[in-house]
């Protein structure tokens, strides 16, 4: 009989409750404490989005799952799923070591997270292939699926959908515009020839064709509140020239995101949407993807098709 796969499904990571919401930011700093001010800032956009709940934790957790029910549907036996974070426990380290406890030793690499970039799935893939060649696993990585056929359809069915809803909600009358989203990353990554911006533009470019969206432009969100430059422009500032030129209605589809979480729940929902209404804008959002089962094929197939290098 095969040997079983181990799948290490990678994803951001959240606090576990409110008290630990300090050892999280500081291992999101690389071990340098927030400030007091920064903490306490933090802490309350958590509480805005569902009062002292995390999101993510469970959502993670719900697609580690799924991802595993559909690989079994796909392969009975063959794969077994364990999961990593980046920022909170089961750190990424853990999972490997977990995966080695098992007695795995060949295994597949995935992030929570379609689109590449140096600094965030390279920087999942590094840590996870570290402790793999420390304790002897053989390990291959899925490095990107932003252009996955059933990612796209998942999405583009999404704006669909929205564009319904925001036609219903503006009874029809107004001129729509669709702002692709995703996290922003400092600008130095440009120097690295990074391919995490053209991606994005794949992605949204792709979904737009197929939901026949004439007008789209793409904004990033949610850049780190450090000293250096981002990138841009941000989806305020986006929002205000919009204004400006009139449009009255957007439909903002966050698709470097693939779940419900603090920089969708507040950033999007609670800081653009009030922006929005300020500018005396419609704003909606496509749902995420959390656990639908197009997501899920994406991910058990994007795994499948990896772990041929393996076998
Ligand atoms: O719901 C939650 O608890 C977690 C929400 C969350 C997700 C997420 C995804 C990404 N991040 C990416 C890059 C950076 C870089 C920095 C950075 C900082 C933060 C902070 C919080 C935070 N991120 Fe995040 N990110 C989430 C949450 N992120 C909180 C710290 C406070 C702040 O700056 O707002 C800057 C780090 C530094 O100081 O050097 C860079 C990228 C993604 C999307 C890909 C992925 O999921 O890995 C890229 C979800």
């Amino acid at each position: 009989r095969a040997k079983r796969i181990g799948v290490l499904v990678m994803s951001y990571g959240t606090p576990e409750s409110m008290a630990d919401v300090e050892a999280y930011y500081t291992h999101i700093r690389r071990g340098s404490a927030p400030a007091p001010e920064q903490l306490a800032e933090l802490k309350e956009r958590y509480e805005a989005i569902v009062g002292g709940v995390f999101p993510l934790r469970e959502n993670t957790n719900g697609q580690v799952a799924g991802l595993q029910d559909k690989l079994e549907q796909l392969i009975a036996g063959r794969f077994v799923c364990y999961q990593g974070l980046k920022h909170a426990k089961p750190y990424i380290e853990d999972g490997v070591e977990q995966m080695a406890k098992d007695g795995i030793k060949q295994a597949v690499g995935i992030v929570l997270a379609p689109h590449y970039s140096a600094m965030s799935v390279g920087s999942y893939i590094k840590r996870a292939q570290e402790k793999a060649a420390e304790l002897g696993i053989e390990m291959t990585f899925v490095q990107q699926y932003h252009l996955h056929p059933k990612l796209l359809k998942a999405l583009t069915d999404r704006v669909v959908d929205g564009l319904k809803q925001l036609a219903a909600a503006t009874e029809g009358e107004e001129r729509v515009k669709v702002l692709f989203s995703a996290h922003s990353l400092p600008v130095r990554i440009r120097e690295l020839g990074d391919p995490y911006e053209e991606q994005l533009l794949e992605t949204s470019a792709a979904v737009a064709k197929a939901a026949k969206v004439q007008e789209w432009q793409f904004t990033w969100q949610s850049a780190g509140r450090t000293r250096e430059p981002w990138l841009g422009p941000d989806i305020l500032e986006t929002l205000q020239v919009l204004a400006e030129e009139g449009v009255k209605a957007v439909l903002v589809a966050p698709v470097g995101f693939v779940s419900d979480h603090l920089e969708v729940l507040y950033d999007l929902d609670i800081e653009a949407r009030a922006a929005a209404k300020e500018l005396d804008m419609t704003l909606e959002r496509i749902a995420m993807l959390n656990r639908d089962p197009l997501y899920m094929e994406t991910l058990a197939e994007s795994v499948i098709e990896a772990s041929v290098c393996v076998r």
